[in-house]
């Protein structure tokens, strides 16, 4: 990226040399055409502002794999993986995929109330995910499935909340993945916090916030920028910039590159090949180990897509085009590695018809799981409140009941007048 010299800058902003000296006066405006004018300006201004730094040609993005499955190398990040690793990861990404896919048709069918698909993210987080220890701590949104795969969380477990039977479905500290945060960008003061803590104790592990490009623009992941580089948390950033905030495309978010943000905290930002796992374990990795040897936080911006919908409640058919999606589709991720794997003998027709066994009976057992989850008893909903009871949730806990036992199915109907 060019830095603009002092003397152009000057010049820009005084207007010399441009069209303004020399155009000819232009008829008189009344002030109400004036001002009609202006706002008519500013309108076209903020609708059609020109897409920032043109991403797609960004030299900065780090890949390791093209679309088209060729190995290439970076400078600044490479990786040695064995063949058995590089299966691995296929596999993380195929099982992760058939996971989403068997979700989104359970809700279709009624049985979630909503899902979130990471459809096209697989990469991004199966490579962040691989690139942790067991002793770091993560801060997911509500759509890291692939990282929560990565971590061992059973995939049914992160269905409970979605069916609506529990709050969360897993203990945190059992495989330090936090709950799933819907809250937009909070989770990023979490995180930051508990890296200050991490570095109070001593320990050597570090922390990962999981966010996206439209909550890049919230107050809470920029106080935590602030602080992570102010106090030197041992902090990755890992922005999954999908392109869309629901119906909010990237440019209405930010007029730089999201990666560069982290500049003026003081930290190092990457824009990654979010669709290139390769490159995505090894960019997560360098930035865990810098922040595990004291260097503090780092912004690694994963360029991907958000293949299907925001969740199941959205039509994105509303607000963008096809040839967009189908566009990205040709740079799909678990395609990209399968070329590359085959094309270098890294994988059989073996290896693939087993992986397809594997992923058809991961479906059926979370169909099963989730069938069979039981419903809580709704007076659960008061427990756990507060620690010495209070008035007010007494009185609702009442409210509650006599509603539940006016309807005629009720064990208790007939008990309330
Ligand atoms: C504080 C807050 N504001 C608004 C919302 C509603 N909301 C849910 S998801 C979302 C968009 C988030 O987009 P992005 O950060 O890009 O993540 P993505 O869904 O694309 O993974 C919004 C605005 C919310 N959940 N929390
Ligand atoms: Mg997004």
């Amino acid at each position: 990226m060019t830095v603009e010299s002092t003397a152009a800058r000057k010049s820009r902003n005084s207007g010399a040399g441009t069209k303004r000296a020399t155009a000819k006066k232009a008829p008189e405006k009344t002030p109400a055409k004036k001002a009609a004018a202006k706002s008519t300006a500013r309108k076209a201004a903020q609708h059609d502002a020109p897409p920032h730094d043109a991403p797609q040609h960004d030299p900065e993005l780090v890949q390791l794999l093209t679309p088209e499955g060729k190995r290439v190398e970076h400078p600044e990040f490479s990786i040695d993986l064995t063949p058995d690793e590089l299966r691995g990861l296929y596999r993380d990404m195929v099982m992760a995929r058939r996971f989403d896919a068997e979700a989104v048709t359970l809700q279709r069918q009624g049985e979630l109330g909503l899902w979130p698909s990471l459809l096209g993210q697989e990469a991004a987080q199966i490579g962040s995910g691989r690139a942790l220890r067991d002793d770091d701590y993560i801060f997911p949104t509500y759509r890291e499935h692939g990282v929560a795969w990565c971590r061992g969380v059973p995939p049914e477990n992160l269905l409970g909340m979605f069916r609506g039977v529990n709050n969360g479905g897993w203990d945190p500290n059992s495989n330090n993945f936090h709950l799933y945060t819907i809250v937009i960008g909070s989770q990023a003061l979490h995180a930051t916090g508990y890296a200050m803590g991490v570095a109070k104790d001593g320990a050597d592990s570090a922390v990962i916030a999981y966010f996206g490009d439209g909550a890049s623009s919230q107050g809470d992941v920029a106080e935590s920028f602030t602080f992570s580089a102010v106090y030197n948390a041992p902090v990755v950033f890992f922005c999954q910039n999908n392109q869309w905030a629901i119906s909010e495309p990237t440019e209405k978010q930010t007029r730089v590159p999201l990666y560069q943000r982290a500049r003026g905290y003081g930290f190092p930002g990457v824009r990654v090949d979010g669709n290139d796992v390769l490159a995505c374990l090894a960019v997560t990795r360098a930035a865990l180990e810098r922040a595990r040897s004291g260097e503090g936080p780092m912004l690694v911006e994963a360029f991907t897509y958000r293949m299907g919908a925001h969740t199941t409640s959205d039509d994105p058919t509303k607000y963008r085009r096809d040839e967009e999606r189908a566009a990205w589709e040709a740079k799909d991720p678990i395609q990209r590695l399968r070329t590359y794997m085959e094309s270098e003998k890294i994988a059989d027709a073996g290896f693939f018809a087993a992986l397809d066994e594997e992923k058809e009976a991961l479906g059926r057992r979370v169909r099963e799981a989730v069938r069979s989850m039981t419903d809580p008893d709704p007076m659960s909903i008061f427990e756990n409140v507060y620690a010495d009871g209070s008035a007010l949730v007494d009185e609702e806990r009442a409210q509650f009941a006599a509603y539940q036992a006016s309807f005629a199915d009720s064990p208790a109907a007939g008990e309330v007048k």
